[in-house]
């Protein structure tokens, strides 16, 4: 599928720093080492509604990952998928009495309007689960061949169990993993199943349902996580630097799509690091489309909201806190944006040649953009009491906002 247009990157002076990020599945920081050509998975929608504050806050804290390497003057090799068919699409297609594809067409068109709103550099590639059907199903029979996928009644599920490593993206215990899976879109309480945490490689057809040759596997459809292993190993392959999404999909997403690729490959890792951005709440529950508590990007849009306020109301909150969406917030970074704007107005101003070198050194500190907002609100509000004589600062300013922030001035 095509994404969405890039917005465009300013050149700056020097050159980033290397990134240090949180790896939920060692728990502490690491140091990345991506190599010429960095490489990152991010899992994508499921476009059965408008992106909402919670979206935009994951996408954005990728976004900032892909401006830092960007930054060490390393190519950025970013794919992201598109849940295009599964059960909550449907479902909400039957409800809403709209064809299934129509749905899925019109959000993630939606979607990329967002993101080319919120200057959010487009993946490189941008794979839909319907257009991954042809990988998926010659990983599930090879599974299966393996011996680590069964059949159940039609149905076929991974075996957990043939990973000596699995629960090691997670660490969750066996208890908050069922859990979880119920919640989740799993079904542990399925008579037959193996281990109650299997999950579903390969759906068998259901009557009034869309389903794809599946080859020896029968017509069905495929399973969420082997989607998302079958995208990332065509075009990343094993050992790719950044796993990532949001705090929801550490268990079961990420855990079953290392699992499914350690097992089909024999290597591990699947990922070097697995990235998690926190949840963000309305009214202090995490927002959902299936709560129906939902600020939506399009909708502020309509109302005459910046979508570069918008940013910074992301940019705000660290990416890996859980935090609420208010409306102070975005009033707050309206007001922020207006400062900043008019800071960057004149024809010079106090040198920001430090500045620079706080932001990026923020950013490669586990992506810290409020200590960047931070820096460059000490900058605007020297600019603001006694100016300064620099004829360059106030263009470096915008230019490194937008280079690294994703923020046009
Ligand atoms: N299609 C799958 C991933 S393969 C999916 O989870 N789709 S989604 O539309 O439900 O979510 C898209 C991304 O937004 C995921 O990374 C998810 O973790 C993140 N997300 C969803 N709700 C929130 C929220 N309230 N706060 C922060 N991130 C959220
Ligand atoms: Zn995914």
């Amino acid at each position: 599928m095509y994404a969405w247009p890039a917005s465009e990157v300013p050149a700056l002076p020097g050159r980033g720093r290397d990134l240090r990020i949180h790896d939920t599945a060692t728990g502490g920081s690491i140091t990345l080492d991506p190599g010429p050509v960095a490489r990152i998975y991010v899992c994508g929608i499921t476009p059965y509604d408008a992106t909402h504050m919670g979206h935009a806050a994951t996408y954005n804290a990728f976004d900032l990952v892909q401006r830092v390497w960007l930054d060490t003057k390393r190519q950025v090799h970013y794919v992201q998928n598109v849940t295009d068919v599964d059960d909550p699409l449907l479902e909400r297609a039957v409800a809403k009495g709209l064809d299934w594809t129509a749905l899925a067409e019109r959000e993630t068109a939606l979607f990329r309007e967002d993101m080319t709103a919120l200057r959010m550099l487009p993946p490189r590639h941008y794979i839909g689960a319907v257009e991954a059907i042809p990988g998926i199903v010659p990983l599930v029979e090879r599974l299966r061949d393996a011996g680590a996928a069964y059949e159940l009644e039609g149905d076929i599920y991974f075996s957990v169990e043939s990973d000596a490593s699995f629960g090691g993206v997670s660490g969750l215990d066996a208890e908050a993993m069922r859990l979880l899976s119920a919640e989740r879109g799993g079904d542990p309480d399925r008579p037959g199943k193996k281990n109650p945490l299997d999950p579903m490689l390969w759906m068998a057809a259901r009557p009034g349902e869309p389903s794809w040759d599946g080859g020896s596997l029968g017509p069905g459809r495929p399973g969420w996580h082997i989607e998302c292993v079958a995208i990332a190993l065509d075009h990343l392959g094993m050992g790719f630097d950044v796993q990532g999404g949001g705090s929801d999909l550490a268990f079961p997403h990420h855990e079953m799509g290392a699992s499914h690729a350690q097992v089909l490959t024999g290597q591990r890792p699947f990922a070097k690091a697995y990235v998690h951005a926190g949840m963000v709440a309305l009214d202090g529950e995490k927002m959902s489309k299936s709560k129906g508590n939902l600020v939506f990007v399009s909708a502020l849009r309509r109302d005459g909201v910046d979508p570069a306020a918008i940013r910074l109301a992301l940019l705000s909150h660290h990416y890996r806190a859980d935090w609420e969406w208010t409306d102070g917030v975005l009033r707050e970074a309206e007001e922020r944006l207006a400062r900043w704007r008019a800071a960057v107005s004149r024809p010079d101003g106090p040198s920001a040649d430090g500045l620079l070198d706080e932001i990026r050194t923020a950013l490669a500190n586990d992506l810290d953009a409020p200590a960047a907002l931070a820096a460059v609100d000490r900058w605007a509000a020297a600019q603001a009491s006694e100016g300064g004589t620099d004829e360059g600062a106030p263009g470096l300013v915008s230019r490194a906002v937008d280079a690294l922030l994703g923020v046009a001035l």
